[in-house]
């Protein structure tokens, strides 16, 4: 078509214009080179029309100079020279908990890997105030809220043990507050990368991450960041939460609090085995979500089956199938696994879920039983929790986990331990 407008065009000129060339002849010979050059106009169009449409969303300013400021470590030259450690911020030895600088169970501060390797840190709790994965906004404010949490438990000589252990773990395990994940608290997307590599961080250093949230987004580079450090399928993940969290994108977004799971089984950082789901509920997983968990052979203890078999079985079988699988465990803790009258602060809840009293004993033993390389307790959404109940019972959650961190120091690992002391009266019976 374009050779014959050519040489229609070229065919009304005066003979005299003509060169001896055979212009007919070029023209057909080269047919394929304009093919190849109407193509290559047609694709350029297209393109731009695509440019035009991807014009309509609002892209972020890679000149902007506040850019990465949510990610800049502050300049410390002129700081006062210290040695690497845990460094005490509190002027007095201990207290009661609404007293003292708040830190996370009024721990004292690290600040770099240097400071873990030399204080040989056994725990360092690191917020992550993440809040952009939830359509319910308001976890972002659970490490602040955490950190204050510790009313009327003592802190440093004024600690007391778990009464069904007898177990002080401030006084059997070094812990920190590690200060909080950067977080561009408009992004998700922008915001995985560097909690990932703070996690890794930690993980590296042999020390126990226990990440602080922050929306179950952070489920995603927490695990990914404890692979990083032991290695891609040599974690398995104890996943306790009203929802499987492993759907499809939505929105087109490729992550928010309801994919960590599916990500991190499709990116190949957990076998889909040793993954197991305790406590849903409610609407989703959908028949397409119990499908997928069955195609990738994912564990899974739904509320049905705790109604069909009573707590004491099922609890027992997710003791036995985080023994079952690789060498290093990790619990992902989502707050609203627990029934929303234990916790009415959160963003998704979902009536009939676990009791503190089921819930408890087993995060314990899970931390006790286990070689424990990561912790998460997620979607504590402080500003719906008017009543602090929430707050209370998200500060246990921890402290439970701490506790059996201790005990497994201490040597004690016999299932199910409870003390003497605390179980018998003394009576003879
Ligand atoms: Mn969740």
């Amino acid at each position: 078509m374009g050779t014959r407008i050519a040489w229609v065009l070229y065919s009304r000129f005066p003979r005299a214009w003509r060169t001896r060339v055979n212009v007919r002849w070029t023209l057909r010979s080269s047919r394929p080179v304009l093919v190849v050059a109407a193509a290559v106009i047609v694709a350029g169009v297209a393109l731009a029309q695509t440019q035009e449409q991807e014009g309509a969303s609002i892209r972020l300013n890679p000149d902007d100079p506040t850019l990465d400021d949510w990610k800049q470590i502050r300049e410390m030259a002129d700081d006062p020279k210290r040695e690497p450690g845990p460094i005490n911020i509190q002027r007095f030895a201990g207290g009661f908990g609404w007293t003292g600088i708040p830190t996370f169970f009024m721990l004292p501060v690290a600040l770099t890997p240097e400071d873990l390797v030399a204080g040989e840190v056994d725990v360092a709790l690191l917020g992550a105030p993440l809040d952009m994965g939830s359509g319910v906004r308001g976890a972002g404010q659970g490490p602040k809220t955490l950190r204050a949490s510790d009313k009327y438990l003592g802190w440093g000589g004024w600690a007391d043990p778990h009464l069904h252990v007898m177990v002080d773990w401030m006084d059997e395990i070094t812990a920190v507050d590690y200060g909080d994940a950067p977080i561009d608290f408009l992004s998700v997307e922008r915001t995985v990368e560097p909690i990932r590599e703070m996690v890794r961080e930690i993980a590296e250093t042999g020390t126990v991450p226990m990440i602080i949230g922050g929306d179950h987004s952070l489920e995603y580079p927490n695990v990914a960041g404890v692979a990083d450090a032991y290695g891609k399928e040599k974690v398995g993940v104890i996943h306790f939460d009203a929802h499987f969290d492993a759907g499809p994108n939505v929105n087109g977004h490729l992550i928010s609090h309801s994919q960590p799971v599916r990500r991190l089984i499709e990116e190949g950082h957990v076998l889909g085995k040793n993954y197991i789901q305790v406590g849903l509920r409610g609407y989703w997983p959908n028949e397409e979500g119990f499908e997928w968990m069955r195609e990738h052979e994912l564990r899974y203890h739904t509320m049905a089956e705790i109604e069909r078999d009573g707590w004491q079985a099922v609890m027992e079988r997710v003791l036995e199938e985080a023994a079952d699988g690789p060498e290093y465990l990790y619990v992902s803790l989502d707050i609203d696994v627990l029934d929303p009258a234990f916790t009415p602060g959160t963003g998704t809840p979902e009536p009939g879920g676990l009791t503190t009293r089921e819930l408890f004993p087993l995060i314990r033993r899970l931390c006790a039983e286990n070689n424990l390389v990561g912790f998460d307790l997620v979607e504590f959404n402080p500003l719906m929790d008017p009543g602090y109940t929430t707050g209370l019972n998200a500060n246990r959650l921890v402290r439970e986990c701490l506790t059996g961190i201790a005990m497994r120091k201490m040597g004690i690992v016999e299932k199910g331990y409870l003390s003497p002391l605390t179980v018998e009266d003394g009576r003879l019976r």
